[in-house]
């Protein structure tokens, strides 16, 4: 029976967005809003015609809520965020019918599969009991959207969960699975067999019982004494692992009034500092990132339902450290692996150090002794190509010299099966080149994996002008169950993660030579919001591999225009970074770095010897040397199509090179800077420091036509 259909309340309109049947004596109340059952539009109105109706219906005796398909309900809706003025929001209609369900007279029993997340957990909060299947998560996320809960979960949760776990979880956004919230008391039951049959035979257990209102309980609230050093606890954690960003102190801010005020007046702190966060510039960064990291999966010319080849056994080829990782991120995953060196000793070597990242994982608790074991049990060292005609996948990881790469993909192409994918690791070699080497460059693809490899999340799928689009969805699908975000981009020297990094490296090395302090320029950057600044990330990569990459490449070096020196005569010296206890900074034994007064006086004894002017550099000008020389060449990259979208430069930034996800990448950045204040910026760095600061063509149109890059990809979509 569908009684909530194609009506209207208050002028809204309804779909059949909730259904309500019975089980004799119980209402179920179905929330059907594909994909993730989001509380848009519609769906708050059902429920509170469903509940109104279960109360109007005396043969009712208890109501069951459950979510259709996948999962109970993922939160707002998001995508509602982004149309909101400052008078409008979800909590309107959210926070009237979480009270009008804690206030039914017959109880609620919310049943949970999949995820009870953000506002989804703020409503079954509401309910008088919760029961979920095992496998379920809870959380309020928000705050990864740079938000807080809206509708009363800072003040719920903690009355449920206690103080201590209610502002880890709002302040972090991390889920918490079935069973632990079972053990916190948030699930009142687990449901191993049949949900809804359960649900139905849980309410009518429950049904006469009488049922607490989660809003009147207090007894988790703690003492004032306790949650003071909770407070000030989590307010420290937060500055150090999510600096930066304000909805992790809001969040605490919230939680702290649910300790200090009533319900009632907790909820009016909450809704202020939700407000104040949802219109912040963060919010609206984070809420492009969400949305972001789901287009990138998107390919134009590859549709959803391209067929993928299983990847069910792979190999890897070189056992170092990006090797070692990548047959870790497969073994991570449940998918066996055959790694691939010359002999023994090179084995030993890799697999000695696999193994001692893994003891290090058990140590810190991320990964079970047995886990490990298991994973360790995937990973089969061989020193021959012998069983690879067995395998669906190989991701080769060698030293990068083309030479030897062309080698071992003409071994790849006699060895392996036919339909098998051969994957390069590369970071900077053309694929077409390598592709070329085999008779099925169709089948050969760029999987450029970040160092390191099980760590970073970012994947940089290189596409070559031969590869399938079998190969490629198969990769982007891969990614996914890798636990990465795939990102594809096209086939130019340093991909687009790496040819942007290099300006960007390469303006900090100018600020140097014209006079900053080496840990001034970085301090600049992380003060912007970066992981590292771009000094201390050389010394960490090694400043000899971009060395060497910069000898192989000089005969491209247009003569005349000015090119950094500092770091290829720190290298000269044999001062590599961390490696080597010296770089830009000096390293103790266990690699803590300092500033180092040999090099200061280095540089301003080269830019002398070069003529090059000494001055004051602000932290402003710096920030903007770097960030919008990142710019300028996605900009270039994305108009010569190197990358599909915008968004997609800014994923790779946020991912792989610590760009900070507040600010949304380097191109929403831009956009929220102004493209024609950076337009005008780099015009002005163009006089200052000549033709490296061309402003690409593509940043130039756009700001004088008062577009942003938002914009431009909305447009690559309408075109596609
Ligand atoms: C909130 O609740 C605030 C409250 O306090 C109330 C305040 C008043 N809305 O990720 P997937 C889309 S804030 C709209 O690929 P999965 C998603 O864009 C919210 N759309 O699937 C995608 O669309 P498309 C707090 C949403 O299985 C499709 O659904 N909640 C929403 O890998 C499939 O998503 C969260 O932050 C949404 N809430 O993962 C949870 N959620 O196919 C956000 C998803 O067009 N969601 N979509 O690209 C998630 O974490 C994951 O989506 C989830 C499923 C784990 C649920």
């Amino acid at each position: 029976m569908v009684v909530s259909g194609n009506k209207e309340i208050d002028g809204l309109p309804m779909t059949n967005l909730v259904r309500i049947t019975k089980d004799n004596d119980v209402a179920v109340i179905t929330i059907d809003n594909p994909p993730v059952n989001a509380l848009g539009p519609g769906v708050p109105e059902g429920i509170w015609k469903a509940i109104d109706e279960t109360n109007g219906d005396p043969a009712i005796k208890a109501a069951v809520v459950i979510g259709s398909g996948r999962t109970f309900v993922a939160g707002a809706d998001i995508k509602e965020f982004g149309k909101m003025t400052s008078g409008a929001s979800p909590r309107r209609s959210l926070l009237p019918l979480l009270l009008q369900i804690e206030n039914s007279g017959k109880p609620v029993v919310m049943a949970i599969h999949g995820n009870a997340f953000g506002g989804g957990l703020e409503l079954a909060m509401a309910g008088h009991y919760r029961i979920a299947s095992p496998t379920a998560q809870v959380g309020q996320p928000e705050v990864k959207l740079g938000i807080i809960p809206g509708a009363g979960g800072t003040q719920r949760l903690p009355r449920l969960v206690g103080v201590a776990k209610a502002v880890e979880m709002c302040a972090e956004g991390k889920p918490v699975s079935a069973l632990e919230a079972a053990t916190l008391g948030l699930i009142d039951r687990l449901i191993e067999g049949d949900l809804l049959t359960e649900a139905v035979a849980f309410a009518r257990e429950i049904a006469d019982k009488p049922a607490r209102k989660t809003r009147e309980r207090t007894e988790n609230l703690g003492t004032a004494a306790e949650n003071a050093v909770i407070f000030a606890s989590a307010r420290d954690v937060a500055g150090k692992k999510q600096r930066g960003m304000k909805a992790p102190l809001a969040a605490i801010d919230a939680v702290e009034a649910a300790t200090k005020l009533s319900f009632e007046q907790g909820c009016e702190a909450e809704a202020k500092l939700f407000t104040e966060c949802l219109f912040s510039d963060q919010s609206k960064a984070l809420i492009h990132v969400f949305f972001g990291e789901r287009e990138v999966a998107k390919i134009p010319d590859v549709p959803k339902e391209t067929p993928v080849i299983p990847v069910n056994r792979v190999a890897v080829v070189g056992s170092g450290t990006m090797g070692g990782g990548i047959a870790m991120v497969f073994a991570n995953a449940g998918i066996p692996v055959l790694l691939k060196d010359v002999d023994a000793a090179a084995l030993e070597l890799g697999m000695g150090k696999i193994r001692k990242n893994y003891a290090s994982s058990v140590q810190r608790g991320r990964f079970t002794q047995e886990f490990v074991d298991e994973r360790l049990r995937l990973i089969t060292p061989v020193n021959n190509y012998d069983a690879f005609s067995g395998v669906d996948m190989v991701v080769e990881a060698i030293f990068e010299g083309m030479a030897l790469k062309k080698s071992v993909f003409a071994e790849l192409d006699r060895s392996c099966r036919q339909g098998a994918i051969l994957a390069s690791n590369t970071s900077t070699l053309n694929i077409d080149e390598i592709a070329g080497t085999t008779s099925r460059p169709e089948a050969v693809i760029g999987t450029h994996f970040f160092s390191p490899a099980n760590v970073m999340r970012l994947l940089e799928i290189v596409r070559g002008k031969k590869s399938s689009k079998e190969v490629i969805a198969t990769c982007m699908q891969l990614s996914k169950k890798l636990g990465k975000i795939g990102v594809l981009v096209g086939n130019c020297r340093g991909f687009v993660g790496n040819r942007m990094f290099g300006p960007y490296r390469r303006e900090a090395q100018f600020l140097v030579e014209e006079g900053a302090d080496v840990e001034t320029v970085d301090q600049a950057l992380v003060e912007f919001g970066n992981a590292m600044g771009p000094l201390a990330t050389g010394d960490l990569a090694g400043l000899d591999v971009g060395w060497r990459i910069r000898k192989e490449y000089r005969h491209l070096e247009k003569p005349g225009v000015r090119q950094p020196f500092a770091e290829d005569r720190l290298c000269e010296l044999g001062r590599y970074g961390q490696k080597t206890l010296k770089g830009w900074y000096r390293y103790d034994e266990n690699r803590r770095a300092s500033a180092d007064p040999e090099v200061t006086a280095l540089v301003r004894q080269w830019s002398a010897d070069a003529g090059i002017p000494q001055r004051q550099i602000s932290a402003a000008e710096m920030v903007d040397r770097c960030v919008f020389a990142l710019v300028n060449e996605g900009a270039r990259i994305l108009e010569e199509g190197y990358a599909l979208r915008a968004v997609d430069i800014d994923i790779i930034y946020l991912n792989g090179y610590g760009f900070p996800a507040y600010r949304g990448g380097p191109m929403w950045y831009a956009d929220a800077v102004g493209l024609q204040k950076v337009y005008q910026r780099i015009c002005e760095f163009n006089q200052q420091h000549g033709e490296l600061w061309a402003p690409a063509p593509l940043l130039q149109r756009l700001a004088e036509t008062g577009k942003t890059f938002v914009e431009f990809d909305k447009e690559q979509v309408v075109a596609a």
